[in-house]
């Protein structure tokens, strides 16, 4: 691990990353977008162990994006609409089932896609949510209306475990190290607009591709 990834978790760094993502065409930055979720990671990773099961599989899309990005077509990699010209032109997506091409960008980016509505339906939650709210039943009713449709029952069955483990709304805002609630619910509240840009672009360049239920 780098000296980069070491360092603590801080929202505002998430926030920055997804203010660069996209460009004034709406282009959506790989790099950009690489680097929110590297910062979601951390975050997960500094609400347990029992979390790192969850982190493992993102630590993981994350790094095949990466070797793309610095692969020999790296110049095809540095938004996502170009990444799916590039792939979908020179035919590097498994489009119906499984085949030769398990680990196109676009496939990896569409795990890392559905699980940013998650977290973005988990953090709307927490940042209109009030004292007495709890931290797991608004994770897991963010996950149960997104994420948890694509994934088998074994999996579903440990994500809601990792919920119950999930620290209390006051030590989940501290661990958001942005400052009190208050500073962490304004910052929230300036970042989930922008993750949430880059989530209709995305969805609709997809949608548009049919691109939403590769295998
Ligand atoms: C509290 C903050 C919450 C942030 C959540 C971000 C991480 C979400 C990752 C969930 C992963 C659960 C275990 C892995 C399942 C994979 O099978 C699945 N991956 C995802 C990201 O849903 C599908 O990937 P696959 O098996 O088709 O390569």
């Amino acid at each position: 691990e780098g000296e980069e990834d070491q360092k603590k978790f801080c929202l505002q760094e998430v926030l920055d990353a997804y203010k660069m993502c996209l460009s004034e065409d709406k282009e959506v930055s790989l790099q950009h977008y690489v680097t929110g979720w590297r910062g979601l990671v951390k975050l997960l990773n500094s609400l347990g162990s029992v979390f790192s099961f969850i982190s493992k599989d993102a630590v993981n899309k994350i790094q095949i994006l990466v070797a793309l990005m610095a692969g020999d077509s790296g110049s095809h990699y540095s938004t996502v609409q170009l990444m799916v010209e590039y792939e979908l032109q020179n035919h590097l997506v498994d489009l119906t089932k499984r085949g030769n091409h398990p680990e196109s960008g676009c496939r990896t980016l569409l795990r890392l896609h559905r699980a940013l509505r998650w977290l973005q339906l988990f953090l709307e939650s927490l940042r209109t949510s009030t004292e007495d709210s709890k931290t797991s039943t608004m994770c897991s009713e963010a996950y149960n209306v997104s994420l948890s449709q694509y994934h088998p029952w074994v999996v579903r069955k440990a994500a809601g475990m990792a919920f119950c483990m999930l620290p209390g709304r006051q030590e989940f805002f501290a661990a958001l190290n942005v400052g009190s609630t208050e500073q962490a619910v304004a910052v929230l509240g300036e970042a989930l607009p922008l993750i949430s840009e880059v989530y209709q672009v995305t969805e609709e360049l997809y949608a548009q591709r049919n691109l939403l239920d590769l295998p």
